[in-house]
């Protein structure tokens, strides 16, 4: 090919290229707009001259090809909060809301069910009334747009260009938080700078405020508790002194004077390093009362995180509980106590955090983790419903039977006061938001769950595929079983039957069992949670050891004590068994430890075959990402196992059983094995 030919052909090309390539930025709204000939034919009407419900007007012109729709306000309908009731028949659809945001998340309801292939012809009716009032992101972002425990690029957040500059992904991640039905974002990190709060990032935060507001989103901001000495100047940030609590009152009147609906704080306090209370002798309850009282008179919120644990000799899974527990009743009204789903953090699997069921006169939220921080970044395919689930679905027994971790955040027990639930966000600036194509289904699952709590894994899961890539079943039917396997696999190839927290120090990517920095906090060590010997593995959280058992109800106290009785998947959790302990196959622990290693291996190398086989219902850019994360995944897998089971049977001293694959590593290797991750990228 002569070269003026060749400049010619890629100058006319690549525009198209770029049409059509497919990087996955449009996350699950894939909407075609609808041809001038179709919108002739159907009307799209709202008699509100609300922004927001103007706005679902639009989306539902430029997408919507089925019939009339309607979009009805009615203040009578308290009882819709900010949901939506939607009935129609082939000729007309009428989605009616007490609320502006009500008509736009009932329009995207409507998009949803076209994009899914659901017969919209047929008569409707339904209401959707959201599960929590408040549906929340939490961006770990730090304001140089680092991002702790993010794997998809930078923060999304260009502060320097605010607030005079607005990126358009801005509004396409209010779009698509929306479309999902979450309202509210925290900006900043947790461990949040003081500069935050400064006049000119208020500034900043308002720009974004003023463009989330016709979606239905409020920015809440993480708040430093020593701000007012940093910011202020003044000794102390002691929440009894007057000084301090008037800098906070004046504070937050500048901000409300910008940001008229700021949604309020997320606080970490007195928890890995972070200021709060306790370094004045106050309690947790005091420090976030006073912030309450300074939001209060603006309708604002405190979000107050248990996340708090030092190294004491008390059982680690146990602080935030003695801690808050005696703190029950003495919250400001408009506090939520804002927990991690299991009581160490986010591993892959815990059980549900005991304070869940000891909070009975509080209110209180659960935290996920939607970043994969313990689950293999945004290299692994794990989908995270059902660990959402798995969580929510727990029964505290706090009310007795069918006091589920839902029910005790959802406002079932305590009515009339508000409710919420967080998600730590996956999301950054890769063109796909998320780094891996399929996590970008946890950023949806979780919305979705917040929206209703009740939903499957499943159905949230069909839906997903079905919006992100297509209809057809023989796509469907393999991906959806694939991702709903996915969460048991990472479980089986890094950490079963309830082991935890044996990752590589600091940045929690791979194995690490062996792990011990001289001098290092030992709640940080892996040994310290899995306690390894000749007799055994495992941490004994019955009488006989820690007692964590202890706080949790009857009759889970019971079946958590009883090795016999106590769930598989939770057994190391709270025993320590003998290497040759029977499990409920009757296998012994070791040899069950390595049949689950190997089946997560086995699996994980499933997932590359299953998706090999469905290359013809995918486009050549997603297909092949996918296809490569998915070779680390099972690489990934290998590594996991044979670290593990080497490691451990240097103190059980058997062998790994025939039939299991051999180790391809020597343990020597693997513990040479240093990554240089950095703890945010
Ligand atoms: C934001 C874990 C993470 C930290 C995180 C912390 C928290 O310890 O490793 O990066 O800090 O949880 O939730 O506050």
């Amino acid at each position: 090919m002569n070269k003026p030919y060749f400049l010619t052909l890629l100058i006319v090309l690549l525009p198209l290229v770029t049409l059509f390539a497919e990087d996955g930025s449009q996350l699950w709204l894939r909407y075609q707009r609808v041809a001038p000939a179709v919108s002739q034919q159907r009307t799209i009407v709202t008699k509100s001259t609300d922004e927001t419900a103007k706005l679902a007007v639009q989306e539902l012109a430029d997408y919507w090809v089925g019939q009339d729709v309607e979009l009805k306000l009615d203040a009578q309908q308290k009882q819709l909060k900010d949901g939506f009731h939607i009935q129609g028949d082939s000729k007309r659809i009428t989605v009616i809301a007490q609320q502006p945001i009500g008509l736009l998340y009932g329009a995207y309801r409507l998009l949803q069910w076209q994009q899914t292939g659901k017969n919209t012809a047929d008569k409707i009716e339904l209401t959707e009334i959201p599960s929590f009032d408040i549906r929340m992101l939490n961006h770990w972002d730090n304001l140089d747009r680092t991002v702790e425990r993010g794997y998809a690029g930078h923060s999304l957040w260009l502060w320097d260009e605010l607030p005079h500059q607005l990126s358009p992904r801005y509004e396409q991640y209010a779009r698509a938080n929306a479309s999902v039905g979450i309202n509210a974002v925290v900006l900043n990190n947790v461990n949040a700078s003081p500069q935050i709060l400064t006049p000119s990032y208020i500034h900043k935060v308002k720009a974004l405020a003023d463009l989330f507001r016709r979606y239905g989103i409020k920015v809440y901001l993480s708040a430093n508790f020593s701000s007012p000495i940093v910011l202020g100047g003044l000794p102390d940030s002691d929440p009894l002194r007057p000084e301090v609590q008037g800098w906070w009152a004046a504070k937050v009147t500048e901000i409300y004077a910008q940001i008229p609906d700021f949604g309020g704080f997320l606080i970490k306090a007195n928890s890995e390093g972070q200021p709060g209370p306790q370094d004045y002798g106050r309690s947790h309850a005091e420090g976030a009362n006073m912030l309450a009282d300074a939001v209060k008179p603006f309708g604002g919120m405190i979000m107050w995180r248990a996340f708090v644990y030092n190294p004491t000799s008390e059982d680690r899974a146990k602080q935030a509980y003695t801690e808050f527990e005696p703190l029950d009743g003495q919250f400001r009204d408009n506090v939520i106590v804002q927990i991690k789903n299991g009581a160490i953090d986010f591993q892959p699997r815990e059980p549900f955090h005991p304070l869940f069921g000891a909070m009975k006169q509080s209110n209180q939220m659960v935290e996920f983790q939607i970043t994969q921080e313990y689950l293999g970044f945004s290299n692994h395919l794990v989908y995270l419903a059902p660990l959402f689930k798995e969580t929510l679905d727990a029964d505290t027994y706090a009310h007795g039977p069918v006091s589920t971790v839902a029910k005790m955040t959802d406002g079932t027990f305590r009515p009339g006061f508000k409710t919420a639930i967080a998600g730590v966000a996956n999301i950054g600036e890769d063109a796909n938001w998320t780094g891996h194509h399929f996590a970008q289904a946890n950023w949806y699952a979780y919305g979705r769950l917040a929206w209703n709590h009740q939903l499957s894994s499943e159905d949230i899961a069909e839906e997903w595929i079905r919006l992100s890539f297509t209809n057809e079943e023989a796509f469907v039917a393999p991906v959806k079983d694939l991702m709903l396997a996915s969460r048991e696999t990472a479980v089986n190839y890094m950490m079963p039957l309830g082991l935890h927290h044996i990752f590589a120090f600091d940045h929690h990517y791979g194995p690490e069992p062996w792990g011990d920095v001289a001098g290092g906090r030992p709640d940080w060590m892996p040994w310290y949670y899995h306690n390894a010997d000749v007799n055994g593995v495992g941490f004994d959280r019955t009488a006989s050891g820690s007692n964590a058992v202890a706080q949790y109800h009857e009759p889970v106290q019971q079946q958590y004590s009883d090795p016999k009785t106590c769930p598989e998947t939770l057994l190391l959790w709270f025993h320590h068994l003998p290497w040759l302990h029977k499990t409920q196959n009757g296998n012994t622990l070791w040899d069950e430890l390595c049949f689950r290693y190997d089946g997560g291996v086995q699996e994980a190398e499933a997932f590359e075959n299953t998706w090999d086989q469905l290359e013809k219902y995918v486009d050549t850019e997603r297909f092949a990402e996918v296809q490569a994360k998915l070779k680390i995944q099972a690489q990934d897998a290998v590594w996991w196992k044979d670290a593990v089971l080497l490691y451990f049977q240097t103190f059980s001293n058997l062998p790994i059983p025939s039939s299991v694959e051999k180790p391809v590593h020597q343990l020597e290797d693997l513990q040479k094995i240093k990554l240089d991750l950095k703890h945010h990228n």
